[in-house]
């Protein structure tokens, strides 16, 4: 049974400002839900989101308001063990809220491998590797040090998959900064751009024309997430792979935009989907259609990082690599043990559920109270 569902934010700053077109982060509000069940077995899910609402429909205070007040009263008391059960009633009865949900069903999911004895990943349909190649967001404004900060990770042999956040600046200051950077980084080094939807159609035009040329790899979300008859001439317009990020919000918008194909590669995004299971069907349609498929990232936390993990270790092919940075992306640590990071990849916990243990110390430090 459920006992109780506890829904915490955590304030954590991040180690340096981190530059979207839509936000500069400084501090990064972790969402986390602690899912209690009567036999003792607790869950931890994650519903962390970007710069309040600057990018997405629920901000981490809203995301608390509704679990504690809409959703919790509905699940407390059903079967912790018929996770399916208690999501479904949650999918009928709550209209939106896809960051909430998510946190909701990855506690139960959690709960209910510590309780089988496995990994997520097997509760998940298995997994088909163990480890993760992770890309690093250069985002701190300044070129010289975008590029210190690149080499820094190739040194470290940290990331050597880079994705730059443009969109803030014209479009010829920003292919200028990418160019430069490629150049410095050379051509072992992928680099690619998210614009956030920071473009129109013309300046999009533009702006690839110029990035593809000077050798960049994958150009994300440029125009505007409803546009996507604009998304759609761009990616058959150019060769350089078109990705779906803030377009794609579970299953049914991924079905629509592989049918019109709407883009070359999805970013797979948990929370944005719905859930651990509505995002394993987003990679399924993408497989079916033929579609690349990378694991995006909300720059979630630990917990959020390693449900993510779990799942995008079952993913057949994961033709772009991810982006599981976040939990690097601050300064403070909650994990009794941190994730693993090494040789250019983000080892997949291998401990039951998400194979990770919350340091509850540190995060009652952070809490907001
Ligand atoms: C996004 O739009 O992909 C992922 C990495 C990062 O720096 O921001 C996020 C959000
Ligand atoms: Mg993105």
């Amino acid at each position: 049974m459920i006992r109780s569902i506890e829904t915490i934010l955590a304030d954590v700053p991040t180690i340096r400002p981190h530059k979207l077109s839509v936000a500069t982060m400084s501090t990064q509000t972790l969402v986390l839900i602690r899912v209690l069940c009567d036999d003792g077995i607790e869950g931890w899910g994650e519903a962390t989101t970007i710069g309040g609402l600057s990018y997405g429909e629920e901000s981490p205070e809203s995301i608390k308001a509704n679990i504690d007040t809409h959703i919790a009263p509905q699940i407390v008391g059903m079967d912790a063990t018929k996770v399916a059960l208690v999501m479904a009633r949650i999918r009928k009865t709550i209209q939106g809220n896809r960051f909430a949900k998510c946190a909701i069903e990855t506690a139960l999911l959690d709960a209910q491998a510590k309780r089988l004895g496995m990994p997520l990943s097997e509760l998940l349909g298995g997994r088909v590797r163990d480890a993760l190649p992770v890309a690093w967001t250069l985002a701190s404004g300044d070129t010289a040090r975008d590029i210190a900060e690149a080499e820094q990770m190739l040194a470290q042999r940290r990331h050597r998959i880079f994705k730059l956040k443009i969109g803030l600046r014209s479009v010829q200051d920003d292919v200028a900064h990418v160019l430069a950077i490629k150049k410095a980084l050379g051509d072992e080094v992928s680099v690619r751009v998210d614009v956030n939807q920071a473009w129109s159609e013309l300046d999009a035009v533009s702006g690839i024309a110029a990035l593809e040329a000077g050798g960049i790899d994958l150009i994300e979300q440029p125009v505007r997430a409803e546009q996507r008859a604009s998304l759609a001439r761009l990616a058959s317009r150019f060769s350089v792979p078109l990705m779906a990020d803030e377009a794609l919000h579970g299953p049914q918008s991924a079905f629509e935009l592989a049918a019109s194909a709407g883009a070359d590669v999805f970013a797979v995004k948990i929370a944005q989907s719905g859930g651990l299971l509505p995002a394993r069907l987003v990679g399924e349609l993408a497989q079916l259609a033929g579609i690349g498929l990378y694991g995006g990232t909300m720059l979630e936390g630990a917990v959020g990082t390693a449900a993510s993990a779990h799942l995008f270790s079952t993913f057949a092919s994961l033709s772009h690599g991810t982006e599981l940075f976040g939990p690097l992306l601050l300064t403070e640590e909650i994990l009794c043990e941190p994730l693993q990071y090494r040789d250019f990849m983000l080892q997949v916990p291998t401990g039951t559920g998400l194979g990770i243990q919350i340091d509850r110390d540190r995060l009652a430090r952070l809490r907001r109270q």
